[in-house]
């Protein structure tokens, strides 16, 4: 296959490690902090997680680890969506390996966690690792969504363990898999397996995070390509002078995506879903700000813009929310009688008499379109596959109505001409950004030095990732730590707390504290492709987001 002078040049690159990492392995110890506590519910927990519950926070350290050289074999799942760097954790998690024993062994398990239960692997070798360094993508051996939940596929997954005498398994996903990931350290434990498991925290919507664990990887290079290509159409919308660009962005449930594009380009209206759902604002409410900013626009011949729409949005607004709900649990629980329905029409009038009164009147309101969508198939995890549904083209339909309505009034006289856009996949499996590309690096080769120095239940963390790399530091903080009771299909279930936006928070502040004088005027800003080579604050920066977080 012919790859690209970025592909060859990319290979070249050494990712940058903490400089703890970058000394001699036989060097590198951990130190242990006091036993931890979960977020909340910390008797449910303690009780579910009786031998993993409270672990110390472990930090590595410049020490003598007895440990370090022992041969391993490790097995490695990317479970989820892509994320740009993935391939970066395997390559660190492989180099640590290979540092600390040239026999030691990384499997990679095919296809996400099905690979593990369906015990399917290839071991990973010097040439297949060299073809995906640095690059984007899971295709290494690829990703999927199967939950480890039922008693029967934790018992596959021992099987394999055993089968396979594995030592270790790293789960690089987001909060559910890291979640599973708990939940598969308990049971390997209680089953006395040897085997131990490690988390990584990945995802391109940026909500596994909190006081330990800074950012999850992808973010930074996807809400960077997407702010590439917003900066582009605003300065085409300037430009031409004709076109409404409405933006939706990926990014399932949290904004973080769409706040750190609106920070990065400061378009004309950058709707925030947390926003949405804490002052209750309804979808009406929403066309109307869109149309605020319209009309003030159009007051100075300025009949173009640009609108971000977190992927998310249409599950925050408090009425979509609700016939949402209603939805999910009708298809959890008759979703075989729904499917049986053959037409469309079948579907609503058999709907109608299930859904209560207000979510049926808003169903039978939207267009078919989006109706349509919203009874599309749910992902493993019961959720509503919010990247299929044309949010963008709902609202420019809706703004369309109310625009006709102000015409009438004599409150608007402008041009209203729209344009629909989706950034989701385009950004998932870029060639990671330096920072990404370090970042995972990092994790990676941590992971490793936790299963070397005999660890399990822990999630790789690597912090003060505003510093350079060098400053970077890395260790393992316990899963339970992060986790709360959550209900979830009816029961209580421990989880990993998503991190959605923070409305006191200074990146959103950031937001809210410019957004007014954007939705009038043009103040759009560039942020240009993501540079690999060059200056370091062209091409380390990391995004606006973890800067104002930490600051
Ligand atoms: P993860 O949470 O697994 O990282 O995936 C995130 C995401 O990219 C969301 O932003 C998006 O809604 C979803 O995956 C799309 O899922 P799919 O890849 O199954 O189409």
């Amino acid at each position: 296959m012919e790859i690209s002078a970025l592909q060859r040049e990319r290979y070249k690159y050494q990712p940058k490690l903490p400089a703890i990492l970058s000394q001699s392995i036989e060097d590198v110890a951990l130190s242990f902090g006091k036993p931890t506590k979960s977020i909340a519910d910390s008797d449910a927990l303690a009780e579910l997680f009786k031998l993993s519950y409270g672990k110390p926070i472990a930090s590595i350290v410049k020490g003598k680890n007895e440990k370090i050289n022992q041969p391993l074999i490790v097995g490695v799942i990317l479970s989820g969506g892509q994320a740009p760097g993935g391939h970066n954790v395997i390559a660190g998690i492989y180099d640590g390996l290979k540092k600390g024993n040239k026999s030691s062994v990384l499997l990679g398990f095919l296809g996400g966690p099905g690979g593990m239960l369906e015990d399917r692997a290839v071991e990973i070798t010097d040439t297949i690792i060299d073809e995906y360094r640095n690059t984007g993508g899971f295709d290494i051996i690829g990703s999927g969504r199967t939950k480890i939940e039922t008693p029967e596929q934790f018992a596959a997954a021992l099987t394999t363990a055993k089968k396979r005498n594995l030592d270790a398994v790293v789960v690089i996903g987001g909060d559910d898999s890291n979640t599973n990931a708990a939940l598969l350290a308990e049971y390997f434990t209680a089953q006395n397996l040897k085997t131990r498991v490690i988390g990584c925290p990945k995802t391109i919507d940026g909500d596994l995070k909190n006081e330990y664990i800074e950012a999850s990887f992808g973010f930074d290079t996807a809400a960077k390509t997407y702010s590439e290509l917003i900066g582009n159409i605003e300065r085409d919308a300037a430009s031409a002078r004709k076109y409404w660009h409405f933006i939706k962005l990926m990014g399932r449930s949290a904004s973080h995506i769409t706040l750190e594009c609106g920070l990065q380009t400061r378009p004309n209206v950058c709707l925030i879903s947390e926003e949405v759902e804490a002052k209750n604002i309804s979808m009406v409410q929403i066309v109307e700000q869109i149309c605020s900013s319209i009309v003030k626009r159009a007051a100075n011949k300025d009949n173009f813009g640009v609108v971000l729409i977190p992927e998310g949005l249409i599950e925050f607004v408090p009425e979509m929310k609700k016939l949402i709900e209603e939805l999910n649990d009708i298809m959890a629980d008759h979703g075989d009688e729904l499917t049986e329905k053959t037409g469309f029409a079948d579907q609503i009038s058999w709907l109608n008499s299930r859904l209560s009164g207000e979510s049926n009147t808003l169903f039978t309101a939207l267009p078919p379109e989006i109706a349509r969508q919203l009874l599309a198939d749910r992902d493993p995890h019961g959720n509503v596959q919010v990247s299929r549904i044309d949010t963008e083209k709902l609202l420019i339909g809706m703004v369309e109505e109310k625009l006709k309505e102000l015409k009438k009034t004599g409150m608007y006289n402008g041009k209203f001409s729209a344009l629909a856009h989706f950034f989701g996949y385009e950004g998932r499996s870029a060639f990671p950004s330096n920072f990404d590309a370090d970042y995972c690096y990092s994790l990676g080769f941590t992971a490793f030095v936790l299963i070397a120095s005999g660890l399990t239940g822990y999630i790789s963390s690597v912090r003060n990732l505003t510093a350079p790399a060098d400053k970077w530091t890395p260790g393992g903080i316990p899963l339970t730590m992060m986790m709360n009771m959550e209900r979830r299909h009816g029961s209580a279930k421990p989880v990993i707390k998503k991190a959605l936006v923070e409305l006191e928070g200074k990146p959103f502040k950031a937001l809210a504290e410019n957004r007014e004088k954007w939705a009038e005027n043009t103040c759009y800003r560039f942020p240009g492709a993501i540079q690999y080579y060059g200056p370091s604050d062209v091409c380390d920066q990391p995004t606006k987001t973890l800067i104002l977080e930490h600051s």
